[in-house]
């Protein structure tokens, strides 16, 4: 028996990705969760003049080609969801139209930002506001940055909207602001989940563009008639999910005792733990840890690690060059390269900005006294290597941070079909990981689709039906010594 039928779009730095799920059951089984990919788009980011934005109108364009890709393969989705990266946004004015192009993350106005503001409120009070890592994309930074440019756009802006919350806008004309999203801007106070509105007065940040928060599994509204007629599609309500796709693929880890420690695996590595309450300990804070807002009152505990974006960018230049390489060939270059010749530590400041990637890497080695990565294996290779032994240290540290010993690591989305990854990670642990499932974002986004629907009770029901639905692959730790004396150098590198 067909139970329900969900709509969810993924919107991650690298690509987008629309997923039909099925909730079936057969006789008196246990329901499963069905899902078939029927659409993926890429996404890339476009520079005009000084800035780095998103194409919005384009993915707008591709999750609406979804919508009509769903009605005509002959599925009717009851509800959609959409669930995209942290933190940036479209500005609407008061006609409700989008101002201007929203901004890429990675885009160069918010260098410095971190320092001048943490001067103007404090390190330590920002903090405990907001819970958060400082990271230098975080909407805060972009929003002061456009302040102190004079942007006339925030003049006349009068909502915010993040942009999994711009997209469902776009659909459904309703404006709403989800609360996981919210708690990526580092504007809300995460205790009371109140917007700071003293925080945004110092900083010349409107505080009128910001709508009171609505709980992930709300339902916001129909496709507005306009959409209906342009896709020529039957009716479908727009749910807000977890729309953080970070939070979205906590909820699809399968994970069946407590605590557990997760690394949720694609252009940024998202390592964590689930709190009943944030921790806002100086400690987290000098260890560099985020307290996000989770779905079902969760707080996630976790640290931001560069993740596999280095080695897109380092694809990326060898493609533009011609040599085109997949990620999967990339992986059994990696595997035929020397193990741990050489490391980076991926959260080297250098490796967040775009371009020249493959130079980073080898100049990152030489000023580091190891062997200069030469081909494309060893490149991927120490630069996966050093993933591996940055997620160590990352997990030891919440072990610090929360007390709890963690007895191996869940890793989900799509950069654990890299199973070298998922074998190095096992090894510099010293413990075992637990791959799956790869689209975990999307999972999650369908799960809080169900509890919206009733269809699922809760967290625990969602993370069960996860458990029931999709395979897991397991790693064991094999050769500790050579990792343990890779872990001792890898400590000692910048930074600490
Ligand atoms: P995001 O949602 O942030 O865009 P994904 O979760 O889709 O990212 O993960 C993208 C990453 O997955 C890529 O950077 C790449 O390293 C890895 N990846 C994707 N496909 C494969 C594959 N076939 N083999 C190995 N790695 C892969
Ligand atoms: C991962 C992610 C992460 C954010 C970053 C901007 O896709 O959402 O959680 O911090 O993108």
């Amino acid at each position: 028996t067909l139970l329900s039928t969900v709509l969810a779009f993924d919107l991650g730095a690298s690509s987008g990705r629309a997923l039909i799920g099925e909730l079936i059951q057969i006789g008196d089984e246990e329901p499963k969760l069905q899902v078939k990919e029927i659409h993926r788009f890429p996404n890339q980011p476009i520079q005009i003049g000084k800035h780095l934005h998103w194409d919005i109108l384009r993915l707008l364009h591709e999750i609406k080609t979804g919508i009509r890709i769903a009605f005509q393969e002959g599925y009717k989705p009851l509800t959609l969801g959409i669930d995209t990266w942290g933190v940036d946004f479209g500005l609407i004015d008061a006609n409700g139209e989008l101002v201007g192009n929203p901004y890429h993350y990675r885009d160069a106005q918010t260098e410095g930002l971190i320092e001048e503001v943490n001067g103007l409120i404090g390190k330590e009070a920002l903090f405990k506001q907001s819970g958060l890592q400082f990271m230098p994309f975080n909407t805060i930074y972009q929003l002061y940055a456009m302040r102190k440019a004079s942007s006339p756009k925030l003049d006349i802006a009068q909502t915010l909207l993040l942009t999994s919350d711009l997209l469902i806008y776009f659909l459904t004309g309703k404006k709403v602001c989800e609360f996981t999203m919210a708690t990526t801007t580092q504007l809300l106070n995460l205790e009371n989940q109140t917007w700071n509105v003293e925080l945004m007065d110092r900083l010349g940040i409107p505080s009128r563009l910001f709508l009171e928060p609505v709980a992930p599994g709300t339902r916001i509204a129909p496709l507005s008639p306009e959409v209906y007629e342009e896709l020529g599609v039957q009716s479908i309500e727009a749910v807000a999910v977890g729309t953080h796709d970070t939070e979205s693929a906590i909820v699809a880890v399968p994970a069946s005792s407590e605590p557990f420690a997760y690394l949720v695996c694609g252009t940024w590595s998202l390592l964590g733990t689930e709190l009943a309450e944030p921790l806002l300990t100086p400690e987290t804070m000098e260890l560099e840890f985020s307290n996000e807002g989770g779905v079902g009152g969760t707080y996630q505990l976790l640290k931001n690690i560069m993740g596999l974006w280095i080695l897109q960018e380092c694809k990326r230049e060898w493609d533009e060059r011609g040599n085109v390489i997949s990620f999967a060939d990339l992986a059994k270059l990696a595997e035929e390269a020397e193990p741990l010749r050489s490391f980076i530590q991926p959260d080297d400041p250098r490796f967040y900005s775009p371009s020249g990637m493959v130079e980073k890497v080898r100049s990152y080695c030489k000023e580091t006294n190891q062997p200069i990565p030469q081909s494309e294996g060893q490149v991927a290779r120490c630069i996966l290597e050093g993933l591996a032994l940055r997620y160590r240290q990352a997990l030891e540290q919440a072990e610090k941070l929360t007390g709890q010993s963690f007895s191996g690591l869940h890793m989900v989305g799509g950069g654990i079909q890299n199973e070298l990854l998922c074998r190095l990670t096992a090894g510099a642990l010293g413990r075992p990981v637990w791959a799956g499932p790869v689209e975990a974002s999307a999972i999650g986004n369908m799960l809080m689709q169900l509890v919206s629907l009733r269809q699922c009770k809760d967290l625990a029901a969602a993370r069960k039906l996860t458990a029931t639905s999709f395979p897991v692959q397991s790693y064991q730790a094999e050769s500790t010594d050579l990792w343990d004396q890779a872990y001792k150098k890898f400590i000692q590198l910048r930074p600490a």
